[in-house]
């Protein structure tokens, strides 16, 4: 039996990915549980919020996809040397959450018209300024999201990031900022992530 079960939707990579991404890097005996639309009502009483990714260790629950990304880059010696330099990790992770937020306020607003509104005001008031701002933050951090290195950021980074360009409406992101595809392609060609991506199957995002 494995030590650590995994969940999250299996049609997409998400806010599960990073921690796919980071039980396969610390090599951990774990397993890629990917619930289905149809099994999901069933199984969202059953986990702490009503939602995943959910990781279970020894029998316990966890929830929350940036805690539990946050925990496996400590346990993985992805995390900063002290807690000023965690603090910068957190940091930067929170402004990629905030994107995804801003976002995710366009995205799932259910009148059409409401939301067409929506998306030319932050495509022309929100987005530009906090896309420049996260491409400056790569380029100070050599490529990086924080601490000028390879940290578990990275990863949150890597796996949200084509979720991220449907939640934007932005299929042209990596033209616009290379380093956003650069930093996914780095985590993603780190030697145990890409025997995990290899074998996972294709998600659009
Ligand atoms: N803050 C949570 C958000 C989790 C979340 O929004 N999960 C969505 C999938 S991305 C979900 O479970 N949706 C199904 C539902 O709410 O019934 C996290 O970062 O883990």
């Amino acid at each position: 039996m494995p030590q650590i079960e995994f969940y999250y939707f299996g049609d997409f990579k998400a806010l599960g990915e990073s921690i796919r991404m980071l039980l396969a890097y610390g090599g951990e005996d774990w397993k890629d549980n990917r619930v289905t639309l149809e099994d999901w009502p069933n199984f969202k009483p059953k986990t702490p919020f009503g939602q995943m990714p959910v990781m279970v260790v020894e029998g316990k629950q966890y929830a929350q996809s940036i805690p539990i990304s946050r925990y496996l880059g400590r346990k993985h010696g992805l995390a900063g040397s002290n807690i000023e330099e965690d603090f910068l990790i957190d940091q930067n992770v929170e402004f990629i959450n905030e994107i995804r937020t801003k976002s995710a306020q366009v995205e799932y607003e259910p009148d059409a018209a409401l939301k067409a509104k929506k998306h030319e005001d932050y495509s022309k008031n929100v987005y530009p300024g906090m896309l420049a701002k996260l491409d400056q933050i790569l380029k100070e951090n050599k490529g990086h999201l924080a601490l000028g290195k390879l940290t578990w950021g990275d990863f949150v980074f890597a796996g949200i990031y084509e979720y991220l360009k449907v939640m934007l409406q932005a299929p042209d992101l990596d033209k616009r900022y290379p380093a956003f595809k650069k930093l996914v392609q780095t985590v993603y060609s780190l030697p145990k992530v890409k025997v995990y991506a290899d074998a996972a199957p294709e998600t659009e995002y």
